[in-house]
């Protein structure tokens, strides 16, 4: 096995740092509260407020999420918030708001095992959604049929009734397939496509050349087998279709989100019980986070920031100057730190220098800014490059507030520790700095700060925290008091009544683009990433702790592969792609098959898989590629002792 020194736990951060002659050092919270709040005072009076960005933590509560976008757009007059939702769900956002008006997924738990058929596309639920994978084999259980659609063979896929094996970023040719075998074999919702969609004509010609035989032929996956999911999905009563980074972590995500999107209104598998479109949410409060507006295009509630009437209400609320434009995501703020154009950033609970696609480059557009103020509970790689590094107290255990599961789930969440001696409640330390730029903000507690939200955001109002409490959890939207449980999502597109039925859901005829990054001789290897159980994201939270599951980074490879290359399992092997080297020892999985290759990005402070990705982004989302590099691998010479 690999002599690599193994990764040192965090230690929780307890003292404020500031940066002096180059070098953080501790200090009283007055002072690195004055220092974080003077650096944004100067930038954006040098550059104006939209020199500052906000990054948001996916992580925190519903609260937390709520003040980080007011801070952004009360106090400091920019739109640029956002989090780490541009890494992985934007697009399921982006395309699911296209086609129904609103970025959520559809069904709740129960649904899933009330369902006969599940999907589950680009997507790991064994490992990365273990609570939600409960519901699904509940169902299973029942007789349920499971799908799992992956290019590896997965713990998820061991579950399945059928493993559909495609290739990296063939998702697009496989759905429009689907689409086709429906289509020709008579099998669409023709009463349903007629009252509730448009656009169909154009999308039948769309898909018009992916006949099986073609789709076999670019997807991998067999052209019988293509046809028995298509048959499977379209005469299931109750379909349920749920995808996750296998879909989105593409140059072109949002495309393929819309791929999956025609099929529920081919046949319509959605605003019905038991049917929908469920895009599995990544990090326990990311749904909540831009529900709350903590992203660059919507203010609290989903609501348009481009509506002058929008912001014309949070501005009479707020006294605010809030401007109805979009601010820049994730992605356009890292673009406009190269520029020159953003020159402060206040990151709340992110690790952008190891979650970042080509973090190479993401450390050197961070290292052009004046001023970067990190609040964390560890001192990360991030915090490393900060001015001011701000303790925080853990969302999850030691503050009171709220989080929205992947069901659009509101739930409280209770402080049961106190944080540690030193460390401040995120909302605590915003609202400190808040006042040193000169908003009148009182002290707010969870409670006082969702009153707020409740009072603005119409799909929250129904909640309050008394009647979370009754509840256990409600979800959105809940515009009274006397709100019913709304359970599943665009119902409306089966009303009689056209005004009852709204818009309609167009289909969209998207095109199949390959990856960005190409194979080639030079570079052979399709190498994907992703997750396991026994970790977490960054590795901040997980790496460094005992586990007797966690083995640490490894290259996971075919068989056939090992020995192609002459590598043994353990056997440190050199990783080349277009951006950069790393080494990792090799493991072997028989869920692979020759050409495809699989890494975590769990363990970075030993092996950084992210110096090798591709920053190549979806243009609509801002998601990067990370699902899809090309590489190179070479066996390493024999150390002579
Ligand atoms: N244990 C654990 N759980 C987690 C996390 C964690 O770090 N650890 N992180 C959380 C977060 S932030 C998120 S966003 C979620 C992510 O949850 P998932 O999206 O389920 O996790 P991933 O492993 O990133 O990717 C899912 C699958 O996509 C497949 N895939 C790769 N390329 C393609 C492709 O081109 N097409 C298709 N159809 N599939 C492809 C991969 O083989 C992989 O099995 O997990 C959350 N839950
Ligand atoms: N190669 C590769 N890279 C990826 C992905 C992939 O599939 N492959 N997936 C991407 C995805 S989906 C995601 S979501 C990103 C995740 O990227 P990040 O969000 O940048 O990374 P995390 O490791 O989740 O960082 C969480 C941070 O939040 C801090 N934190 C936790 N709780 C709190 C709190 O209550 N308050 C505060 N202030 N801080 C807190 C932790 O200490 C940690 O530093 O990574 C992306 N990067
Ligand atoms: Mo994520």
């Amino acid at each position: 096995m690999s002599r690599r020194k193994k990764t040192e736990p965090y230690v929780r951060l307890t003292q404020p740092l500031v940066r002096d002659a180059g070098i953080l050092r501790p200090a009283t919270w007055d002072e690195a509260l004055d220092r974080a709040a003077e650096g944004f005072r100067r930038n954006v009076a040098k550059n104006g407020p939209d020199a500052f960005g906000m990054f948001s933590c996916a992580r925190a509560t519903n609260e937390m999420n709520y003040m980080a976008q007011k801070f952004t757009r009360a106090v400091i007059g920019t739109n640029n918030v956002d989090s780490c939702n541009r890494t992985c769900h934007a697009p399921s956002v982006a395309g699911l708001a296209k086609v129904f008006g609103s970025g959520g997924g559809t069904s709740s738990y129960q649904e899933i095992e009330d369902a006969d058929l599940i999907v589950l596309w680009g997507s790991n639920a064994r490992e990365a959604h273990p609570i939600f994978f409960q519901h699904v084999l509940k169902a299973v259980n029942k007789g349920a049929k499971l799908y799992v659609v992956d290019p590896r063979l997965t713990s998820t896929g061991r579950w399945a009734h059928k493993w559909l094996r495609l290739n990296v970023g063939t998702d697009i040719p496989l759905a429009h397939a689907i689409a086709r075998e429906i289509i020709a074999s008579n099998l669409i919702n023709r009463s349903f496509i007629e009252r509730a969609t448009e656009g169909f004509e154009e999308f039948v010609k769309a898909v018009e050349p992916w006949t099986l035989p073609v789709a076999e032929l670019e997807t991998g996956v067999p052209a019988e087998l293509i046809r028995e999911l298509a048959h499977a999905y379209a005469k299931a009563d109750r379909g349920q279709l749920s995808w996750t980074l296998g879909i989105t972590e593409h140059h072109n995500g949002t495309d393929n989100v819309l791929s999956l999107i025609n099929l529920a209104l081919l046949t319509g598998q959605v605003g019905r019980y038991g049917a929908g479109l469920n895009p599995l949410r990544g990090q326990n409060n990311v749904q909540g986070g831009g529900d709350m507006g903590a992203i660059p295009d919507r203010m609290p509630g989903f609501q348009d920031i481009t509506d002058p009437d929008v912001t014309a209400k949070f501005n009479a609320a707020w006294g605010s100057n809030i401007q109805a434009r979009k601010g820049w995501n994730l992605t356009q703020m890292l673009e406009a730190m190269e520029r020159g154009d953003m020159t402060t950033v206040y990151i709340i609970g992110e690790n952008p220098v190891q979650s970042e696609a080509d973090c190479e480059h993401t450390i050197k557009r961070l290292s052009n800014l004046d001023h970067i103020v990190v609040q964390d509970i560890f001192l990360t790689k991030t915090a490393q490059m900060a001015h001011v590094v701000l303790p925080a107290a853990a969302a999850w255990c030691e503050t009171d507030g709220t989080f929205t599961n992947s069901e659009r789930r509101v739930q409280r969440v209770r402080k049961a520790l106190n944080p540690p001696e030193g460390a401040r409640d995120d909302i605590e330390i915003m609202s400190q700095i808040a006042e040193r730029l000169g908003a009148p903000w009182q002290h707010m507690t969870g409670e006082k700060v969702w009153d707020e939200l409740r009072s603005l955001s119409p799909l929250h109002t129904g909640m309050s925290y008394q009647r979370l409490e009754e509840l256990g959890g409600i979800q959105w939207p809940c515009p009274s008091e006397d709100s019913l449980e709304p359970s599943f999502l665009h119902g409306r597109l089966w009303e009689e009544d056209p005004v009852k039925r709204g818009m309609p859901a167009t289909f969209s005829p998207v095109l199949h683009s390959p990856p960005v990054d190409e194979l080639t001789e030079e570079f052979p290897y399709r190498l994907t990433t992703g997750r396991r159980l026994d970790s977490y994201n960054t590795g901040v939270q997980s790496a460094g702790f005992e586990s007797p599951l966690r083995k640490g980074e490894t290259l996971d490879l075919s068989p056939q592969d090992a020995e192609k290359l002459n590598v043994k399992a353990g056997e440190e092997v050199q990783i080349t792609s277009r951006r950069g080297q790393i080494q990792a020892p090799v493991r072997i999985d028989d869920g692979l098959t020759p050409g495809l290759v699989f890494m975590t990005f769990h363990f970075p402070d030993e092996i950084d898989v992210n110096i090798i990705t591709i920053e190549a982004t979806c243009p609509i989302a801002g998601t990067a590629e990370y699902k899809a590099a090309a590489i190179r691998i070479d066996k390493l010479p024999v150390k002579v002792a």
